[in-house]
């Protein structure tokens, strides 16, 4: 059975692979299976019949038969279980590739989210230029544990894994900010993420929704 998720039609990033359709997409195609694309608008996003899909009107979801799942990570998680190629095969290594999945979303996603949210949104406010300093030195400090972590290996623990590509996916959120340069190892892991064809072919199909809708597709 072919699963279906769902994505921007008009992706504010204009098809940068920053929504969180990305990752589900990336794990699709590392694990090698075909998947079918729902584009969906922002106001069909909160229509009843997306919320019966994702209770809070967002994308990603993902179904496939009778099969509804929302949640990124958790999509991530059923695609990685069902399938070779994102999970280890034996017990504590697959464990392990567990707790990065969760790393990534809990424990380094809130602060590079909350400095990415300030800058969007509160650059304007008078106490910006006082708090940005702040939030920087959260994201640093848990990229300075992370990056002490990795060493000089390719991924978190051994092969890569599903944790990997949640963490990889995670740190390419602080695009520009410049945060990651003092991490050369870390800078160089999100090079090597980005780097594989899985990567590749779902960055493509992603950038191609945005080039069908610029060629007035
Ligand atoms: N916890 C949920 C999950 O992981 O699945 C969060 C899902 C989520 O945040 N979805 C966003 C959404 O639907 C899109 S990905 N937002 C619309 C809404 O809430 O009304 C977040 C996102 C959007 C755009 C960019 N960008 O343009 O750079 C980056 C990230």
């Amino acid at each position: 059975m072919i699963p279906t998720i769902t994505a921007f039609a008009r992706s504010p990033d204009r098809g940068r692979g920053m929504a969180r359709d990305m990752p589900v997409r990336w794990a699709l195609e590392e694990v090698g299976q075909p998947y079918d694309v729902r584009l969906v608008s922002f106001e069909e996003m909160k229509e009843s019949a997306h919320r019966a899909l994702q209770p809070f009107g967002q994308i990603p979801t993902y179904e496939e038969g009778d099969l509804v799942l929302f949640e990124t990570g958790a999509i991530v998680m059923h695609i990685a279980q069902g399938r070779a190629g994102l999970l280890p095969r034996y017990a504590a290594a697959r464990a392990r590739a567990i707790a990065w999945m969760f790393a990534a979303q809990s424990t380094m996603e809130p602060p590079i989210l909350a400095r990415e949210v300030a800058v969007l949104v509160e650059r304007d406010r008078s106490w910006f230029e006082a708090r940005l300093p702040l939030l920087d030195e959260r994201v640093d400090a848990r990229l300075g544990d992370l990056s002490r972590r990795l060493g000089d290996a390719d991924w978190l623990d051994s092969a890569f894994s599903a944790g990997d590509l949640l963490m990889v996916t995670v740190l390419r959120r602080l695009g520009t900010s410049g945060l990651l340069d003092r991490y050369p190892n870390l800078t160089a892991y999100v090079a090597r993420g980005q780097a594989r064809p899985a990567f590749q072919r779902a960055f493509a199909a992603q950038l191609a929704v945005f080039t069908s809708q610029a060629a007035g597709g």
